[in-house]
């Protein structure tokens, strides 16, 4: 094509990530360029402070500063410099020279700062930053997950060679703007907007070229205009492209990319001055209340997760592979949908979504609750702005949220009429917000996720949106599983045309954690996956549902939450390393179709007890999850037999003796055999105890609790509890303990121990404990946490907690009659929620070992016992 442009001065980007300092704390000299910061931390960006938010639940919020020296050589003189940060939590100051550059407030936008006038050349130029994560001008104001604080993102240093330059301060996006109004199948249109800015002193006539580049590279259009600017000004340009005939469509299938280099050339001798490319896609799509989700024409089930950004121990300091390698595992899964939950996400996300083929929900935090504060609301159009710009031409993107169960803490925190004013404003908010969506973006659709109550239809939230995002936790939070049917059976027959989509549904679990009658709260590997099994099916039966994000795709990092594990939030079906939860194949089985899923699910429990049934072995159930119709299961080449899949799994009663065991899966694809292995250890646990098998045996017992659990320090499970028999073992009186109809023992973290579901599971009001066991020398094992006073329970998302209230707990311990220890008040002694281990050495008569608990005060209570043959 005519007019070759020259290639000579180019833009630069580069990381300056390397080598800056840090320090935590307030410091009224960092700013200043001699201020000596020799004792500071050497860091790399990305970085966060927070690593203590995996340990502690007070993690540090407060101010930390970072210092870099940048060199700027000589000949850099006359070229613009810009400071581009991808994201600082949760607001940040910028200083160069000691002079301040400017400031930002929000934690997952980017921002850029022109440090043109304060750059010294030929120099050490000293960039200062104080970045603080406690601010209450920025959204969230509270929320489920870590707000770890830092520069967690890239920080870049562009430099443009001339005055002239596409805009760099508008919301730190590319500056050029790529719309795709009216798109079909023959044919598609597009227009390019953006701004270029003269900051020289003089007016110019430049030249702006889109080179216009199919999915196949080849150059497709060539749009050429001439452009006066006067000194100082920004103009603003929109470009009509002419229409693609037959145009490559983007889909999860396709992800076809079409690119645009916009260039701004010298007038007269054609010299490229800046230039900036853009992928974008041509697609179309809608969502319609009774009949779900349309992609080019077609209906489409969204099937989906949700993400957070954060991995063991980096935090949020992710690198972009680690980004990437989470859209990977998104993409093997067969997602074609994701919900970024709870903010807007690194480029890296968004990038790989789009070359994957993964649509994508984005939104900005605004969790909980509206606050009193017109900064507030600032900060969050701000930030809603600076997503939909910088993200503004990825195809992936179909919807942007700006709320997230908005009326829950207002309803938690106020009486009725105390939320009058709270509603009014989140009102007012969702409208403003809603405008701002659509000005900023007219082509796509606006989300707000609701937590399962009616209330959002009756203050009128829900008419606000586009589509509606429901959270739905039934048969977790309380309820049944098939509540889920329920609420949305009613939603759809009240508001029959307003989309929706499941934006949450899930439930926690722990590997540690095994159960055959698992129940919520327990963290079952074994609950969570038969919530997911329920959930999934009904999601895609219902074809009013365009789809669902599942939460959540990873453990990820909650710092005030304790449960099974503390400062996790363990509804993730792959672990916080990114391994798979078996459960993980639940949905690859039942996503991708194009390939074959045969997974052997008992590699969340590779090493099990359990009690032998007559003679010495132990039957239990072995799941594979597979996309195959059928299954054959053989333990240590022995066949099981072969199996029907129903709702992508099977299961199979496998007996199991004492020792290692192979199990193999095999089934047919597409002619092919396709096959799965894994080892599993079983102990077997006698239940009738006599002197041979005691040998070497440490009878653990999980009181209080239907679960099996292992500890993942010693390897040693304490097998569920069960009531004492003749001959055998067991409990004698009492009941398990929980603290509402739902859930299972405290959800409080007990101290001094990694073991918390043994010690948060209980039995109260017993008799005492009773082993059949021949004569000889035992030792005996008492595993106590008092939970009972003092503790506050802390259980997210459920209301009201309900705290026995006593004086204390007070008993004597009685071995076979004889005194152990008299007036036992674990809490009183050892603090309340903190673990005590007694352990005793007892002679057993011919009438077994018999724990007695002999209350004096309150109820007698035991955590766990374990008994062992000396
Ligand atoms: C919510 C649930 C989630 C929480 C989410 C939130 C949970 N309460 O993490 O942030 O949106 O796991 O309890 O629906
Ligand atoms: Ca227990």
């Amino acid at each position: 094509m005519s007019n070759p442009l020259k290639i000579k001065a180019q833009r630069q980007e580069r990381t300056i990530n390397e080598s800056w300092k840090f320090q935590k704390g307030e410091n009224l000299h960092a700013s200043d360029s001699l201020f000596n910061d020799n004792n500071w931390t050497s860091i790399n960006i990305p970085h966060t402070w927070n690593t203590d938010a995996y340990v502690v639940k007070d993690y540090y919020r407060g101010t930390g500063w970072y210092r870099k020296t940048l060199y700027l050589s000589e000949k850099d003189k006359g070229k613009m410099q810009f400071l581009k940060f991808e994201a600082a939590n949760q607001a940040a100051k910028v200083f160069l020279n000691g002079h301040f550059v400017g400031e930002h407030k929000g934690g997952y936008t980017a921002f850029t700062f022109d440090i043109t006038p304060f750059c010294i050349y030929g120099k050490r130029n000293i960039i200062a930053v104080e970045v603080n994560n406690n601010s209450s001008e920025v959204p969230p104001v509270s929320a489920d997950y870590t707000f770890f604080g830092g520069i967690y993102r890239d920080v870049w240093l562009i430099t443009t060679p001339k005055k002239q330059h596409l805009e760099l301060l508008n919301s730190a996006s590319s500056g050029v703007f790529i719309d795709t109004p009216i798109v079909s199948q023959s044919s598609a249109s597009f227009s390019v907007r953006g701004g270029i800015k003269n900051d020289a002193a003089t007016k110019v006539t430049l030249k702006l070229i889109h080179q216009v580049y199919n999915p196949d590279g080849k150059l497709i259009q060539r749009l050429e205009n001439r452009i006066s600017l006067t000194a100082g000004e920004t103009k603003k340009f929109k470009t009509p492209g002419k229409d693609v005939v037959n145009p490559q469509l983007w889909s999860p299938e396709s992800p076809n990319l079409y690119t645009i280099e916009t260039y701004i050339a010298d007038s007269k001798n054609n010299q490229i001055i800046d230039k900036v490319a853009n992928h974008f896609g041509f697609r179309w799509y809608h969502f319609d209340g009774n009949k779900g989700f349309f992609l080019n024409g077609k209906p489409y089930k969204l099937r989906g997760i949700c993400r957070h950004q954060d991995q063991p121990p980096t935090g949020n300091a992710m690198s972009d592979e680690m980004h990437r390698r989470d859209m990977l595992l998104a993409k093997d899964m067969g997602t074609n949908f994701i919900r970024l939950a709870h903010y807007p996400q690194d480029e890296a996300i968004l990038e790989q979504c789009d070359k994957l083929g993964i649509l994508v929900w984005e939104e900005t935090p605004i969790i909980d609750m509206v606050p009193d504060s017109k900064p507030f609301e600032q900060v969050c159009e701000t930030n809603l702005r600076e997503m939909i710009r910088q993200h503004y031409n990825h195809p992936a993107i179909i919807t942007w949220g700006y709320m997230n169960e908005i009326l829950l803490a207002t309803q938690r925190k106020f009486s009725k009429q105390e939320q009058v004013p709270v509603i009014k404003r989140t009102l007012d908010l969702a409208k403003h917000l809603e405008q701002v969506v659509k000005a900023e973006d007219p082509y796509r659709q606006s989300t707000i996720a609701f937590h399962g109550s009616d209330s959002y239809n009756d203050v009128g939230l829900s008419s606000i949106t586009n589509v509606i995002g429901w959270n739905l936790y039934q048969g977790w939070y309380g309820g049944k599983m098939d509540g889920f049917d329920n609420f949305l059976e009613k939603q759809h027959n009240k508001y029959p045309d307003h989309p929706i989509i499941i934006s949450e549904y899930g439930a926690g679990s722990d590997k540690r954690v095994h159960s055959f009658l698992p129940q919520s709260f327990d963290f079952s590997i074994e609950y969570q996956q038969g919530y997911l099994e329920y959930y999934l099916p009904v999601i895609e039966k219902k074809s009013y549902v365009s789809g669902s994000t599942l939460w959540n795709f990873i453990d990820f990092a909650s710092a005030l939450r304790d449960e099974s594990m503390p400062r996790i939030n363990n509804k993730g079906i792959l672990y916080t390393n990114r391994s798979p939860k078996d459960v993980f194949y639940y949905y690859k089985a039942f996503f991708r179709k194009d390939i074959p899923v045969l997974h052997i699910a008992t590699r969340d429990w590779n090493s099990r007890a359990g009690i032998e049934q007559g003679n010495d072995s132990v039957v239990q159930p072995i799941k594979i999850y597979s996309n195959l119709s059928q299954v054959e299961l053989f333990i240590d080449g022995r066949s099981l037999g072969i199996k029907k899949t129903d709702n992508y799994n099977a299961i199979w009663q496998v007996p199991f003796t004492f020792g290692k065991h192979y199990i193999y899966a095999k089934g047919v694809y597409d002619s092919r055999i396709v096959e799965d292995g894994s080892n599993v250890f079983f102990q077997t646990i006698p239940e009738q105890l006599n002197k041979d098998n005691l040998k070497g045996l440490e009878l653990a017992i999980n009181v209080g609790s239907n679960c099996y659990f292992t500890s993942d320090e010693s390897g040693l499970t304490w097998i569920c509890d069960k009531p004492y028999t003749p001959g055998s073992w067991g409990y004698v009186g009492g009941k398990m303990y929980h603290t509402n109809d739902y859930s299972i023992g405290t959800q409080t973290q007990i101290k001094n121990t990694f073991d918390n579901p043994l010690y948060q599971t209980l039995r109260t009001g017993l008799e005492g404990y009773s082993f059949d066991v021949p004569e000889g020398e035992y030792e005996v094992e008492l595993l106590f946490a008092d939970v009972f006073n003092s503790g506050t329970e802390i259980i997210y998302n459920i209301g009201d907690n309900k705290q026995a209230q006593t004086s204390g707990n007070v008993f004597d311990i009685y071995i076979n009659d004889k005194l152990a220890e008299s007036d036992v008040n674990i809490g009183a002694q050892y603090g309340y929620f903190s673990s005590v281990k007694k352990r005793f050495v007892v002679s057993a008569s011919k009438d077994g070992v018999y724990v007695k608990l002999s209350p004096k005060m309150g109820k007698t209570f035991l955590n766990g016992i374990k008994l062992r043959k000396l």
